[in-house]
């Protein structure tokens, strides 16, 4: 039947309720299939989780497959990674000629929506809600997220702390000393948080300390507090791989494909890594018991990389739809971990998620070069590492942020090991200052004097942020603009 919503009316499949709400109306159903009388010029495309591309995309241009699922399931949804149309995960929008916006996003997870220019395809593994709007851009993405955060909890009010980590300077080439050279350097900056990430466990699936942490991860967490800093852990609790002693003692906790052989959650770490059945009570119970020991060393500051893993297609032993088990199992980490510890989650879904962590990587890895494109033309993989592609997926999910808070990744101060010209740099401390997340992986003693005067300042200072368009803002009355860095 028709769906008349403002000046518009959509031919549907549709024959259910219309409940009018702020700023739209809401569905009730599994699939949908509206028409619109409008020509659409551009699908807003959203990622399924952290790293998947979330971009305005122009119908006429060949739809770009990502490489095949079976190698890079981490790019997005393995389910569609070779869909011939265009779709998104959750919601999507659709910019009609006369500048007005057509948007259709589930108020829950587990749906896809497809669109060929001429009608929205939309379906969910079990019957929703969904929102739908026409209208400015703006206002109908902020109606759709007063809609989630109604349903699935809004953000803390607590503004997000400012966080020193690892990664982006050192890897998985952590090693104690290096550590603590680094928690000294940082003394008084202003940072909350000091958190290490990947490089201190002896394996995915092997949450223990390695040798190059010889005095154990509860000495190292209680040397941050001791600066005054929240400890900051990084684990992967969903993935393992076959080094990992838990592989072998538990081959049966492993996800499955209905022929018996193991879902590959992706590549990395030099092969392939696999997933848990997070269903699976003894897994459960392992979850818990792994978060429990993290607070028990003194971590209050998790961040919990590559969950997607909990969600991808696979036989699972309650039989549960794969997105309903992603959202069980990250229940059960929020609750074994404490309502007081603050949960980063990364390689994340969004959707399924929402209301459970504090805050959610909106992006793929920044890099200290501006981009990849090896990556993404030879392997078809617009996920990886890219600090263009990576401020390009933040400014696209910024409607996000009455729901949780928004980790576009790190920025960077220094010069060395750096190939980020000034202007560059500045797009990115940019993009952080309108999410109002602020992280760097500088070592302090990589910084010239300069360098770390910029790094102070710019973790004291919170400038005022104003939206003035999609890509453009006002902060602190200087005018940024992205557009050319997503035109590029
Ligand atoms: C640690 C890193 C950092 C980083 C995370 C995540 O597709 N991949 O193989 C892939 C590997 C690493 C990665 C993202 C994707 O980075 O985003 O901040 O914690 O893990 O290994």
């Amino acid at each position: 039947m028709p769906i008349p919503l403002g000046s518009l009316s959509l031919a549907s499949d549709y024959s259910g309720s219309q409940n009018a709400v702020a700023g739209g109306i809401v569905l009730h159903a599994q699939s949908l299939r509206l028409d619109h009388p409008f020509v659409a010029s551009r699908f807003y495309r959203h990622g399924w989780q952290s790293w998947s591309p979330t971009q305005w995309l122009e119908f006429g241009q060949p739809v770009r497959p990502v490489m095949p699922a079976s190698r890079r399931p981490q790019a997005d949804d393995p389910a569609h990674a070779l869909d011939p149309l265009l779709g998104g995960s959750n919601v999507t929008a659709l910019a009609a000629t006369d500048g007005q916006v057509l948007l259709l996003g589930a108020l829950g997870h587990g749906a896809w929506i497809h669109s060929d220019g001429q009608r929205l395809v939309a379906e969910a593994a079990t019957t929703l809600d969904w929102f739908l709007a026409y209208g400015e851009e703006q206002a109908v993405f902020a109606a759709y997220a007063a809609q989630l955060a109604e349903r699935l909890g809004s953000v803390k009010a607590h503004p997000a702390p400012k966080v020193w980590c690892s990664w982006y300077s050192y890897f998985t080439e952590i090693d104690q000393g290096e550590i603590e050279r680094c928690l000294e350097g940082v003394d008084g900056l202003g940072f909350q948080v000091f958190q290490l990430d990947d490089g201190w466990q002896h394996d995915m699936g092997d949450w223990q300390a390695n040798a190059k942490f010889p005095d154990g991860m509860a000495a190292m967490a209680s040397a941050i507090q001791a600066k005054g800093m929240r400890a900051g852990l990084w684990l992967a609790p969903f993935i393992v791989r076959p080094s990992a002693k838990l592989f072998g003692e538990h081959p049966e906790w492993l996800l499955r494909h209905p022929d018996g052989t193991l879902v590959a959650a992706g590549d990395n770490w030099g092969g392939d890594y696999y997933a848990l059945d997070t269903t699976l009570p003894a897994v459960q119970d392992w979850l818990r018991a792994l978060m429990q020991q993290v607070r028990a060393w003194g971590y209050d500051y998790l961040k919990l990389d590559f969950l997607y893993a909990a969600a991808l297609p696979g036989v699972r032993s309650d039989n549960s739809q794969r997105e309903d088990a992603y959202r069980a199992a990250m229940t059960l980490l929020r609750e074994a971990m404490g309502a007081d510890a603050y949960f980063l989650a990364c390689g994340c879904l969004i959707h399924a998620g929402l209301g459970l962590s504090d805050a959610m990587r909106i992006s793929q890895d920044v890099t200290p070069f501006w981009d990849n494109e090896d990556r993404r033309v030879h392997l078809a993989d617009p996920s990886g590492p890219s600090t263009r592609v990576a401020i390009e997926n933040s400014l696209h999910r910024l409607w996000l942020a009455p729901l949780v808070h928004l980790d576009p990744d790190v920025v960077f101060f220094r010069a060395r090991y750096n190939l980020l010209s000034p202007p560059q740099q500045q797009h990115l401390r940019d993009i952080a200052s309108i999410c109002g997340f602020v992280a760097t992986s500088d070592p302090p003693h990589w910084l010239d004097p300069h360098e770390r005067t910029a790094m102070t300042q710019f973790i004291a200072h919170q400038p005022q942020v104003k939206q003035l368009g999609r890509y453009r803002f006002e902060l602190d009355g200087r005018t940024v603009d992205f557009s050319a860095l997503v035109a590029s």
